[in-house]
């Protein structure tokens, strides 16, 4: 694995945790390990000894140290954190605490995007405080990043950040990683518009966003489609003039840590200990942060109904459940205690007996070592999550199992399932379902165990927890800056300058211009697109220069330019490509073409149009345009998609080619393109001045055969483009035309017009 230029590279992560909790009381200022999947992951990453990655780069880490810290310890605390871990302290208030961590981080985004929407609050000064928060985060960085460092922001509790330090550092490298699930648009929509469009925007600011799951980032990518209108390309965008990639990343785990420590003396004294104290009893594992998104009541549901259902394992088994603390202080964290204690109780009453105890149920954290001595003895772990970004625990208990025995009963909600199919996979609402793959776990024979194992572990140690970050730096690295010399740049004042210069000083010009979207903006309906008086001027005044040659390259048949463009002097490449005219010449087909094909795909795209509110087929000599300005937007894309589909499909065998353009799907012969058309007219004359602009795909096809020296612009933020330039809209096209109508000679105007030229 190749990883660019990270050897000299300052990697800062900043997460909402440390990696350790700071508190003081009696014994001074302490350092505990935090709890927790990302604090635990990220640790693996950095702190390892057997993490490559610590290896090759230098790390800071960023974040908050827990609870909250007096002012005047703050100073002990930061140069502590920072000798002993390389940690840089974010101090949080009490009010911040409050609002921004209990608030807005637990009560608002974490139940939504977990799908408990009934428990989301939306409370405006959580809100407020999470924009504190967070720009109290980007101030702290302010202190210490340099450009050259690369920042890697972590989770829901820092989604305004990435943008926050956009904006002060233009082109610095921003990652964000989301540890927990990103929902779909209908869960996420529900966050207030002003909420929910500036988290978007907030995460925009990276340059790459990465989810655990490719589901995650459809959800993302949608959200981001139906709140910002922004449309991506193959899950990338473009934000101003700078793209940001949104994939999938899914976290690993430290294999070799987990693996070895099973094997160690101190694991398996204390496994020896546990097994003395459990006897023969098949041992079921549950471990997990006490919340409610983890399904630990139904998975106590799931056990009860297996013990009633399978009565022969009564007195055989027994459910160890290991509870950690989490987010004490919280009425929904609070309440799922008492219910789990009364379960546990409840069940230990009904099925219990004097030698036998059904589940162990522990309210605390384990030390290391107990937890993996607990996941090498174990017989099954039961991971039933409602929701879970991925899971760790799930891979932690199959890294432990050496001799590859045990069986993973696992929750279809989590992440992992995607990873660990050889789990037995559950859905945790149903308790028969839960009771049965019990069941068949603890009868599964030992070499399907094993067989199953096998696969999972090869998985997992391949694709550890430092694979995970080689991949996402990779991919976050590999994206192009925007001042990298490939790169397209916006239309600054001294491009402008030396445009005008060129043209000023050229003999012989060709300008070529598409039309919808470029001259004009979209409009509803094509036919409503016509050119204004202001447009027919401008463009009337540079066919009049005997220098230019001015030519629509557009999609638009021969009638409608014809008719719209009477008099003004242009040359038209129409119906991208098929037929040409000079301004006083007459229309030739540039080949002639078969057209067969349409009455077949013509009723197909009908279909599709009936199907759609505001979709229709617009149809030309020689292509079909199925139109969807004025639909309803992910609708629209989400049949566009299905149709294109079916299109391919159909035409496997006929010579046409299928090409998605800006809310149009085209169906056209492939000889044909702009590109091929615009060739031939430079073949015309030795033109010392070529301006080209265009808004879509089929203007890449012009810009692709341009001689480097032609100035080229497209417009919008395309996802990747041969022009030079940018330009934002058609009014920046207007306005370029007018300082080039500003240099016309005038007196050499030579009658190619017949519409007057008023001054403009
Ligand atoms: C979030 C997402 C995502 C648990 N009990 C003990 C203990 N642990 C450690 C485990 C594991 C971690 O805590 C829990 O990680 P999870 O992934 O299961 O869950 P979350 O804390 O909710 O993490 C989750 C994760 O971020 C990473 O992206 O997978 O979906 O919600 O590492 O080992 N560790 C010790 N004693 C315990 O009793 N020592």
């Amino acid at each position: 694995m190749t990883f660019p230029s990270a050897k000299a590279q300052r990697i800062i992560v900043v997460s909402n945790r440390l990696p350790f909790t700071v508190t003081h009381g009696g014994d001074g200022i302490q350092f505990d390990p935090s709890a927790g999947g990302v604090a635990s992951g990220l640790r693996a990453l950095l702190f390892s000894a057997q993490s490559s990655l610590s290896a090759i780069s230098e790390y800071v880490w960023v974040g908050w140290p827990g609870g909250t810290i007096d002012a005047e310890l703050r100073e002990t605390v930061r140069a502590k954190a920072l000798s002993e871990f390389g940690c840089y302290p974010v101090f949080l208030s009490g009010d911040d605490f409050e609002k921004f961590y209990e608030g807005f981080c637990n009560k608002t985004i974490w139940p939504l995007f977990h799908y408990f929407t009934s428990s989301a609050q939306y409370d405006e000064a959580y809100w407020q405080q999470y924009q504190k928060v967070n720009e109290g985060f980007c101030a702290a960085l302010l202190e210490m990043v340099r450009p050259s460092d690369v920042l890697w922001i972590h989770d829901y509790h820092l989604m305004l950040l990435p943008d926050l330090l956009r904006k002060v550092f233009p082109k610095i490298r921003i990652g964000f990683f989301l540890h927990i699930p990103f929902p779909h648009f209908e869960i996420f929509r529900m966050l207030p518009g002003k909420w929910r469009r500036e988290i978007l925007q907030g995460l925009l600011g990276a340059d790459f966003i990465a989810f655990h799951t490719h589901d995650y980032a459809e959800y993302f990518l949608r959200s981001v489609h139906r709140i910002l209108g922004r449309e991506h390309r193959m899950g990338e965008l473009m934000v101003k003039d700078r793209p940001v990639r949104v994939g999938a990343a899914p976290m690993g785990i430290d294999f070799r840590k987990f693996h070895d420590a099973a094997a160690t003396a101190e694991v398996q004294s204390v496994q020896k200990k546990l097994q003395q104290m459990l006897g023969d009893s098949k041992i079921i594992l549950s471990v997990d942060r006490q919340d409610y998104s983890k399904g630990i009541l139904h998975r106590l549901q799931g056990f009860e109904a297996m013990l009633e259902l399978n009565p022969e394992w009564r007195g055989r088994v027994t459910l160890v459940m290991v509870v950690v603390p989490s987010r004490i202080g919280i009425a929904d964290y609070e309440g799922m205690k008492k219910q789990i204690e009364e379960l546990v109780g409840r069940i230990n009453g009904r099925f219990g007996t004097i030698g036998w105890n059904p589940i162990i149920y522990q309210y605390r954290a384990l030390p290391f070592d107990d937890l993996v001595a607990l996941y090498a003895m174990s017989h099954v772990a039961l991971v039933t999550p409602l929701r879970d970004g991925m899971n760790l625990v799930a891979k932690e208990y199959i890294a432990s199992r050496r001799d590859k025995s045990g069986v993973l009963v696992l929750s279809e909600m989590a992440g992992a399932a995607k990873e660990l199919p050889e789990a037995i996979i559950i859905n945790p609402n149903n308790r028969e379902e839960v009771a049965s793959a019990l069941n068949a776990a603890l009868e599964m024979d030992v070499a399907e165990q094993v067989r199953r194992n096998t696969i999972m572990q090869d998985r997992l140690r391949r694709y550890d927890v430092t694979r995970w970050a080689m991949n996402f730096l990779t991919e976050l690295l590999s994206i192009k800056r925007p001042d990298e010399p490939a790169t397209v740049k916006s239309f600054g004042f001294s491009a402008r300058a030396r445009l005008i210069r060129h043209y000023r000083h050229s003999a012989r010009r060709l300008l070529v211009f598409d039309y919808d979207g470029t001259l004009v903006p979209f409009a509803p309906a094509p036919d409503l697109a016509r050119p204004g008086s202001t447009l027919l001027r401008i463009l009337g005044a540079l066919c009049g220069d005997p220098k230019n040659d001015v030519v629509l390259a557009t999609g638009r048949d021969r009638a409608t330019l014809d008719q719209w463009f009477s008099g003004v002097g242009l040359g038209f490449i129409a119906e991208h490509g098929v037929w040409s005219k000079e301004w006083d010449g007459a229309w030739k087909l540039l080949k002639s073409l078969e057209v067969d094909w349409k009455k077949r795909i013509c009723p197909i795209l009908q279909m599709y149009a009936d199907r759609l509110a505001g979709a229709f087929v617009e149809e030309k000599e020689y292509s079909l345009a199925w139109h969807y300005r004025v639909a309803d937007p992910e609708q629209g894309t989400a049949v566009a998609r299905e149709l294109t589909d079916h299109l391919l499909d159909f035409t496997a065998n006929i010579d046409v080619q299928i090409l998605r353009g800006n809310k149009v799907i085209e169906i056209r012969n492939p000889a044909i393109n702009k590109g091929v058309a615009v060739q031939q007219w430079l073949s015309k004359a030795d033109f010392d001045f070529i301006l080209a602009i265009g808004d879509d795909w089929t203007d890449e096809d012009t810009f692709a055969i341009l001689p480097a020296r032609a100035h080229s612009f497209r417009l919008g933020e395309a996802a990747r483009t041969q022009a030079r330039y940018y330009l934002r809209d058609p009014g920046e096209v207007v306005r370029i035309l007018e300082d080039l109508v500003g240099i016309n000679d005038r007196a050499a105007l030579k009658g190619r017009l017949k519409i007057t030229v008023p001054d403009l």
